[in-house]
């Protein structure tokens, strides 16, 4: 029986890592009641087969949305962002060109700023040999944020989005990733104003205590 079956919240499986901490922060900014639960990486729980039937990709995070007999479990920290704020109506915008941004953004993280700095924390990790290339890519991105962030004050506009969660999951973890954040003021500006909001704070302090 997986840890949170039958509760009527929706139940998170996730690890003390950027993709997670986007979910946390999401919910905690809904206002959403959620479950907590760890997926220790560590231990190698994410190849499982209980988790494996949640997830056949063997990636933290995913949610199960629903106490039906077909309870929806979905993975990709994307696409459980947009579910989400389509879900409560909230941190995305419902049109036009406001709307727009947001997903300009959120593919922008996908294929290039988190794809990059997750292979820069990855080679730096085990191959140390490529790693100032993917370090370099990552940073490259980061000043591409930063020409964005001189215009506004979020990355897709006026309003806190998902996009911003969606990036600041993983600058979050900039030190581990070998970026730096001196180079980027307009990005530092706008993780200052991130890291002042409650729920951020919420959702990162649940996220950092699934180490322990
Ligand atoms: N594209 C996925 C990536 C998920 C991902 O790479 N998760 C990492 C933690 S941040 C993970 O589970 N790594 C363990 C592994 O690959 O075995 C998403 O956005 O959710």
């Amino acid at each position: 029986m997986l840890p949170c079956e039958g509760a009527n919240v929706i139940a998170l499986y996730a690890f003390a890592t950027p993709n997670s901490v986007k979910v946390t922060i999401a919910l905690e900014e809904l206002g959403v009641p959620y479950s907590l639960n760890a997926v220790d990486l560590r231990k190698g729980e994410q190849k499982s087969d209980w988790f494996k039937a949640l997830n056949p990709n063997g990636k933290v995070p995913v949610i199960i949305d629903g106490v039906s007999e077909r309870p929806l479990s979905l993975s990709e920290s994307g696409a459980i962002l947009v579910y989400l704020a389509e879900k409560h109506n909230r941190l995305l915008p419902s049109g036009g060109e406001a709307r727009a941004r947001v997903f300009e953004q959120l593919h922008f993280h996908a294929s290039g700023l988190g794809a990059a700095f997750g292979n820069a924390f990855a080679s730096r990790k085990a191959m140390p040999e490529v790693a100032e290339k993917a370090v370099a890519e990552a940073q490259r991105t980061l000043a591409v944020l930063d020409g964005i962030l001189v215009s506004r004050e979020y990355v897709s506009g006026d309003e806190v989005t998902i996009a911003d969660i969606a990036h600041f999951g993983w600058i979050w973890r900039h030190s581990a990733v070998g970026v730096d954040l001196d180079a980027v003021p307009h990005v530092s500006r706008w993780m200052d104003a991130l890291h002042a909001r409650e729920a951020f704070a919420r959702g990162i302090a649940r996220t950092t205590a699934l180490m322990s």
